[in-house]
């Protein structure tokens, strides 16, 4: 099962470039963290980025936040990310038709498929979203996650509609590298088919080493709840690292090392 193979064995799983660079970037770095950077000034996201850079595999992006965003600010953020090593996703949550998240994708201010390597969907409209990201994403050599699970209290994205999230994915696996979820989702609503060799990538929000969540419905859980016993092979970390005040970066940098080295040691622990 691929959670007790290395991250970089892993790489051999997948024909999609972007997985394949995730997991490489992975092993060559040490580092099984993504921070998720939601400021909404584009001087503190850059100051941020840069800080925490050397203890991530990805930087994790809200770019519709940023109040004062041009398109210079794409520049910067990929000199960052040729300096420190890492990818950009852009948690942009599609959740419409084909066509539609096809143009949303592509155009608008932000023209996410041009720099985020990794994007994230919604199942909620069927397979018709993944045909439309697909035709923008796939030439482009860019991978999608499917939000299969949600952090948050009372999460809809349970149960059948989860499973059917997997087996969505498993029709379009050149493109969807994996999910946003709590747990693994190796063989989840398999029925009669042979998902023997199966890998997705696990991507996991809500984590915390302190705090147990925030006043709007987060729930969070350690690194090693997520890696060493739900299996999740990339641990997102937002407030945990940057907390309240963005511009506090010896503090952000320290807490980025520590969650580094919990997220690390956890998969260690699991590959032993
Ligand atoms: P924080 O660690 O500060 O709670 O931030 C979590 C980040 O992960 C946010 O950017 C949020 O949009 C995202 N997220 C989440 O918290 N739960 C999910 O289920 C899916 C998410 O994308």
């Amino acid at each position: 099962p691929p959670h007790t193979q290395s991250y970089g064995e892993r790489s051999l799983n997948f024909t999609n470039p972007t997985a394949k660079l995730i997991l490489e970037t992975m092993e060559r770095k040490k580092s099984n963290l993504a921070v998720s950077v939601d400021v909404t000034d584009k001087h503190d996201l850059l100051a941020i980025i840069d800080a925490v850079a050397p203890y991530v595999c990805m930087i994790k992006t809200h770019i519709d936040i940023i109040e004062n965003f041009d398109f210079s600010l794409i520049e910067q953020l990929q000199h960052l990310s040729h300096k420190h090593d890492f990818l950009y996703f852009e948690d942009r949550k599609f959740a419409d038709i084909g066509n539609t998240v096809a143009l949303q994708y592509s155009g608008g201010v932000h023209k996410i498929a041009s720099w985020a390597h990794l994007t994230n969907a919604h199942p909620v409209p069927g397979p018709s979203i993944i045909m439309g990201l697909a035709s923008v994403g796939l030439p482009l050599g860019r991978g999608l996650l499917l939000l299969a699970e949600m952090s948050t209290k009372g999460s809809l994205a349970v149960g059948e509609y989860t499973e059917e999230a997997v087996r969505m994915a498993r029709r379009h696996r050149d493109f969807v590298i994996g999910f946003i979820a709590q747990t693994r989702m190796d063989g989840v609503g398999a029925a009669g088919d042979d998902v023997s060799g199966e890998d997705f990538l696990v991507l996991t929000p809500g984590i915390g080493l302190e705090s147990k969540g925030d006043s709007m419905g987060q729930q969070y859980r350690t690194p090693r709840e997520a890696v060493y016993e739900s299996g999740s092979d990339i641990i997102i970390v937002g407030r945990g690292i940057y907390g309240t005040d963005p511009k506090a970066i010896d503090t952000i940098t320290r807490q980025a090392e520590r969650y580094m080295a919990a997220g690390w040691a956890a998969y260690l622990e699991r590959l032993a």
